[in-house]
């Protein structure tokens, strides 16, 4: 086709530099390419001509400016935004070699701004005071709203004064445990407008979880709201906080403020517990409050805020963002993934719980202006055809999204996606786990019916924006690959001695440099900052992901390659589960691992070994999963209990969890060599009891 000559051309009179970056090599050979024809997938011409990044060539041209000349590339960007004061002589300090001393990463220091002006204030004195930054549909199909950018304005600084009034200072932080209402966004914006921290907790979270990330923290003050409708069920938020505040206070942690937003949708005001002194009903106070609220200037380098995710040990680990690189970080990475123009009415399906959530629902969004839909509800309430309702309703034209959703909706068929036009669509994304060429092929004929790029963005809470993604514009696709990395980053592949490895090759994917939206530490714990993520391979940021490159140079993730599993592109941390399993005082030992799942992607797999004398029965196995939803919430309930009267484990007492993962995929022809183990028997036995 004309397309594909189109491509190749310009990929065969690329600049000759351009064959100096490593993995791109592969791009310029256009005859490579020519080979795969059948796995490759171009943006239409039409596409392609009004992309900000229309060709691999242009792509190659910034690419190289980004990373031969990172101070250039990126204090342009951010110029575009508004500083009280430009950063000092040094863009960027970065250390990232923990032979060299402490890790240290730092962009734009010196330099005076706030995020919530430029998402808002900005764009309204821009003119887009009248535009629509946010629409809220309800979880029942008749509810909605919206508010435009001044709106919004006005009702982030009405909470923003509430809370200056209430004594929350910059620095200190704010836990926030809210569903996706619009008061979410609102929320994060006001801590943001007076530099205090927010650390949202995602809604699905138990009591105890929150709890925990309330000890490690401190709040002045919790927002929530009485409760909240997802599908048919009502989920009473304002308990769960309730239960958390006492479990926190004991730890010693009393929080002084309750802010309970009243969602009439889902439950009436006064069936709510109440405690007198401590709860706030927010409908109450905040309206009272003016509707402009002066913004607290702050450095580029001050934090923004906290956002707990799992590691392959212990405790969930805070993740600190400051402001200044990741404000440039989001609004960039969301401008050229998504070929986002004023036009666009973007939807991410994303919870703001989650990472995805802050920088992709809220922040890089707003700063570009964007009008952004947020849905309330169950993504297949009343019924699997809901998106593409809601696409249609809001004329939704970028639709971001997970594949455990593409694949859940794969399965209740094509008609649900068909009874609707979906004509406003011309861009996909997908995040958070893999996405398996079959839901990619599905997602892209069916849902975008052979006309919209799909953006597959690889990246972590700790990354805090894109780190690949295809340009939409520019790249020829393969589905199921995040191709190439975004402007800034050097993306590269390690072996297990931390060697660079070229070409077609798979390993261990690490960053070179920093990035400006790159997380500057762990909360309370700069010293397991620096062994997680620098120490496995000294010079890098190591990603815990594993990665193929091939032979044209795309990148494919092959998933974790550490004890986190992801279960709906959740992260979990297979030690939080068996801390959970063992503190249940019949069960002595556990060993969770990951085993694949059709539409979860995995699934929570877990061993135990009970207490001497205690017998397996049904209800300890549902006592041992309620012992999981009760600690970390119902998203990380193993879906497979398997009772173990031993485990395998090596002569020095390590668990040899590839043995168990063999044992719970069913391999058993590869389950390898168990001659190391103590007590090879063991294996029999699981083998034996794998049905009970
Ligand atoms: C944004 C987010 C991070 C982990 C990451 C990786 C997996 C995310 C992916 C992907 C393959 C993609 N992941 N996006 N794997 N392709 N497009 O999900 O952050 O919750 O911190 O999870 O998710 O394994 O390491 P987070």
């Amino acid at each position: 086709t004309t397309n594909h000559l189109r491509h190749v051309e310009s990929m065969a009179t690329m600049p000759s530099g351009a064959g100096k970056i490593p993995h791109l090599n592969a791009i310029i050979l256009g005859e490579a390419l020519a080979s795969e024809e059948n796995d490759l997938i171009f943006p239409s011409d039409d596409f392609s001509r009004q992309a900000h990044v229309p060709s691999p060539q242009k792509y190659l041209e910034m690419y190289k400016r980004s990373i031969e000349d990172p101070a250039g590339f990126w204090s342009d960007i951010a110029s575009d935004f508004f500083w009280k004061q430009k950063w000092g002589q040094q863009v960027y300090f970065e250390n990232l070699d923990v032979n060299k001393g402490d890790i240290r990463i730092e962009w734009f220091k010196g330099g005076i701004t706030n995020i919530c002006y430029n998402c808002l204030d900005r764009n309204v004195e821009a003119g887009l005071g009248d535009r629509i930054a946010l629409y809220w549909e309800g979880n029942e199909p008749c509810l909605d709203g919206s508010l435009t950018y001044s709106q919004l304005l006005q009702k982030v600084c009405q909470l923003a004064n509430y809370l200056k009034d209430i004594g929350v200072k910059k620095g200190d932080a704010v836990v926030v445990y809210l569903p996706m209402l619009m008061e979410l966004p609102i929320t994060m914006l006001a801590c943001a407008r007076i530099g205090a921290l927010h650390s949202v907790v995602f809604a699905g979270f138990s009591a105890e979880s929150v709890a925990q990330r309330i000890v490690d923290c401190k709040p002045k003050v919790v927002i929530t709201c009485n409760a909240v409708k997802r599908g048919s069920k009502v989920i009473h938020l304002k308990d769960i906080v309730d239960a958390a505040l006492i479990e926190s206070a004991r730890s010693g942690v009393c929080v002084e403020v309750c802010l309970t937003y009243i969602n009439e949708s889902a439950l009436k005001r006064g069936s709510t517990k109440w405690e007198e002194g401590r709860d706030i009903w927010w409908q109450d106070v905040i309206p009272k409050y003016p509707t402009t609220c002066a913004v607290e200037w702050v450095d580029a380098e001050d934090p923004l805020f906290l956002l707990y995710t799992s590691g392959s040990t212990g405790k969930p680990k805070g993740v600190l963002h400051t402001t200044g690189g990741y404000m440039v970080y989001t609004a960039t990475t969301f401008k050229y993934a998504f070929d986002y123009k004023p036009s666009d009415i973007y939807w991410c399906t994303a919870d703001c719980g989650w990472i995805t959530g802050h920088s992709y629902v809220t922040y890089g969004p707003l700063l570009n202006g964007t009008t952004v839909v947020i849905y309330e509800g169950a993504p297949n309430y009343p019924d699997p055809g809901r998106c593409w309702d809601i696409v249609d309703k809001y004329k939704v034209t970028i639709f971001y999204t997970a594949p455990t959703l593409v694949r859940s909706l794969m399965r209740d068929g094509d008609e649900y996606v068909k009874r609707y036009l979906r004509k406003s669509l011309r861009v996909l994304g997908s995040v958070g786990e893999p996405i398996n060429p079959s839901a990619w092929r599905w997602f892209y004929n069916v849902v975008g019916d052979s006309r919209c790029p799909i953006s597959d963005t690889w990246w972590q809470t700790e990354t805090g924006g894109f780190m690949m993604t295809p340009l939409p514009g520019a790249w020829p696709q393969k589905p199921g690959s995040a191709t190439f990395p975004f402007f800034g980053v050097q993306a590269v592949i390690v072996d297990e001695k931390g060697v660079e490895i070229e070409g077609e090759c798979s390993g261990y994917l690490c960053i070179k440099n920093s990035w400006p939206g790159a997380f500057r530490t762990l909360y309370g714990d700069h010293e397991r900052y620096e062994t997680t993520y620098f120490k496995p391979f000294s010079g890098y940021y190591f990603s815990g992901d594993g990665c193929r490159r091939d032979e044209d140079g795309y990148h494919w993730l092959t998933g974790r390659v550490d004890d986190v599993i992801n279960v709906s592109g959740h992260r979990i941390g297979t030690a939080e589960v068996e801390s959970a399993l063992v503190s249940h005082p019949q069960c002595a030992e556990a060993a969770v691992v990951g085993v694949e799942h059709e539409v979860k992607g995995q699934g929570i797999y877990a061993f135990v070994t009970l207490v001497e004398g205690v017998p397996y029965s049904e209800e300890l196995r549902k006592s041992l999963i309620l012992i999981v939803r009760k600690q970390i919430g119902a998203f990380a309930a193993p879906d497979r209990i398997h009772w173990a009267p031993g485990l395998p484990k090596t002569r020095s007492g390590k668990i040899m969890r590839r043995i168990l993962r063999k044992i719970a995929s069913k391999q058993l022809d590869e389950l390898g060599d168990t001659s190391t183990l103590a007590d090879p028997n063991v294996v029999d036995q699981l083998i034996a009891l794998a049905d009970k």
